[in-house]
């Protein structure tokens, strides 16, 4: 009934994080009015930068078999949710895809092909990197990669969150790995199954970096200036 999504748009605006997240589920099964709500709440939002609650709000708009949703997504949103800044080109609507999906699996896969574009057409045939090459990615570019995941993840995955947990830990690897998962006792977590992708995973669990050549990649990459930046 009309009354009950009115009464829902208090809690969607300016409740706690996790109220306007349990508001968005109820929104998402109230069907067209519902959707409405949503809609007015992303456009609303629109001249900020989006946080994962307007990720939440857009995933649902997404899912919908709706045509107004639709329309409305291609009309405010045509590339998603999160700016796709390039500073070299690249066509991040793809990632945007998988991750609105949730499809962490295939967006991990995506990610790190799209990191070695970054690099260049010897690292794309190589499929992995020097850590040379990635001090040397454009921070516009891993910032945007990161705030996909960011965004979609409800602020779970990313390399900022990585970094984050990272440097709490005194960059002390051998923490760093069983706290995201990625490492139990003295057993590397196995690529792919073991893996966990969904988002019941460990903070920073995702996106995966393969350590099987070291761990210089992966420092440079969470040392990179992109996350000072911001
Ligand atoms: N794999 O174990 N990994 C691969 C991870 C290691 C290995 C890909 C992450 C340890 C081999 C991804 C962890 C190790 C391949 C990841 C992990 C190892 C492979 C696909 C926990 C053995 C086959 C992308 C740290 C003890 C490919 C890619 C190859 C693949 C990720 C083995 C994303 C986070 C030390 C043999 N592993 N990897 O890079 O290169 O191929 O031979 O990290």
């Amino acid at each position: 009934p009309a009354t009950d999504i009115d009464s829902l748009r208090q809690p969607l605006i300016a409740g706690s994080i996790q109220v306007q997240q349990q508001t968005i589920s109820q929104l998402a099964q109230l069907g067209d009015g519902g959707l409405d709500v949503l809609m007015e709440f992303l456009l609303k939002r629109r001249d900020n930068p989006p946080t994962w609650i307007d990720g939440k709000a857009y995933q649902v708009l997404y899912k919908s078999d709706a045509p107004q949703a639709k329309e409305f997504l291609l009309s405010w949103f045509p590339e998603g949710i999160v700016p796709l800044k390039s500073e070299c080109g690249i066509n991040y609507n793809p990632l945007q895809q998988l991750l609105t999906q949730q499809d962490f699996q295939a967006a991990d896969r995506m990610t790190i092909e799209k990191m070695c574009e970054l690099s260049g057409p010897t690292a794309v045939q190589r499929k992995w990197l020097y850590f040379t090459e990635v001090e040397n990615s454009p921070a516009v570019d891993l910032q945007t990669i990161n705030n996909l995941w960011l965004i979609h993840s409800e602020g779970k995955f990313g390399f900022s969150v990585q970094r984050e947990i990272w440097l709490s830990l005194g960059k002390n690897w051998e923490n760093f790995w069983p706290k995201i998962g990625w490492k139990q006792g003295n057993n590397w977590t196995r690529y792919p199954h073991e893996f966990t992708w969904d988002l019941s995973a460990p903070r920073g669990h995702l996106p995966l970096s393969n350590q099987l050549r070291g761990v210089r990649v992966f420092a440079s990459l969470l040392s990179h200036p992109a996350w000072t930046q911001l």
